[in-house]
């Protein structure tokens, strides 16, 4: 990626609605995690009305801020569907570890999910695949400037926090990969907060346009987060960790690409 594909948008000059918006998210990530795990309406629930009373002049900003979070994306037809998803960033993992886990059709992968979780616990490719399922046709926006539409099959990720059962405390959810992007150090991850989280197009997707999800893009389980950027996206996910915050987590900002001067927050 050039250096101007790097933070979308902050050539706009648009600094107060940014703040505001910026206080109304971090309002609703806080109040976030405890109300939607306690499986009620959100935008009803006391302690968001408490925070939306606190700022009576945000309110129609706040309000606005809320129904855009709850929308979906738009889901497109099957005669939409690209030939072929075009492949991005890590297109094949270079460690052993990775290779043995293709070369057994991944057999002895495992989706480990823990942190600030009541019951941790891993999934093999076959319980996942054996869990209730969505499939969505979608359109994927790259920040380097392409899209592209392709049909994903998966688990919501909603359902698979109400099994590990966050603690109050978690307000993030941190996706741990298999790759070392150009060389890195340390894996590429991603991470989004609650409402995201359990945005009902939200998926650990292991389909793609009705097959298994190719090695290219992000076998055998990827990320689908339908109102984000691309970058969100995270390919190759080996572990789920729900945390309070980032600042013991690589570069602390919440992302490979955050921790390389991306907005954390990349909302479409
Ligand atoms: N693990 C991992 N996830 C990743 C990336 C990556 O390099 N490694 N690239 C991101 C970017 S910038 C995009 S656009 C999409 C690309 O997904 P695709 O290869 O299916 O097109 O994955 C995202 N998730
Ligand atoms: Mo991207």
């Amino acid at each position: 990626m050039s250096d101007s594909d790097q933070n979308p948008g902050t050539t706009a000059p648009r600094p107060s609605i940014d703040r505001r918006r910026r206080r109304i998210l971090e309002g609703l990530t806080a109040v976030g995690a405890t109300s939607l795990l306690a499986g009620c309406d959100w935008t009803k629930s006391q302690s968001v009305q408490d925070f939306l009373g606190k700022t009576e002049d945000l309110t129609q900003a706040a309000q606005e801020l809320i129904a855009s979070r709850e929308a979906l994306a738009r889901e497109f037809q099957p005669s939409d569907i690209a030939p072929t998803f075009k492949p991005n960033g890590t297109i094949r993992p270079q460690s052993a570890a990775y290779q043995n886990l293709v070369e057994n059709n991944f057999e002895n992968y495992r989706l480990r999910v823990g942190g600030l979780v009541n019951q941790p616990r891993s999934y093999s490719l076959e319980e996942f695949k054996s869990l209730p399922a969505r499939t969505q046709i979608t359109r994927h926006d790259c920040v380097e400037g392409w899209s592209c539409i392709g049909q994903w099959t998966g688990v919501q990720l909603s359902r698979v926090l109400a099994q590990v059962k966050p603690k109050g405390s978690a307000k993030y959810v941190v996706f741990h990969c298999a790759d070392h992007l150009d060389g890195a150090p340390k894996p590429y991850y991603e991470s989004l907060d609650m409402i995201e989280a359990h945005h009902p197009q939200t998926l650990l997707a292991y389909g793609l346009n009705g097959s298994n999800l190719p090695v290219a893009n992000g076998a055998p389980i990827r990320l689908r987060a339908e109102r984000q950027l691309g970058y969100k996206m995270a390919k190759y996910v080996m572990q789920i960790e729900l945390v309070e915050n980032f600042k013991n987590i690589q570069g602390g900002k919440g992302g490979f690409w955050e921790d390389r001067g991306y907005n954390w927050w990349a909302g479409i």
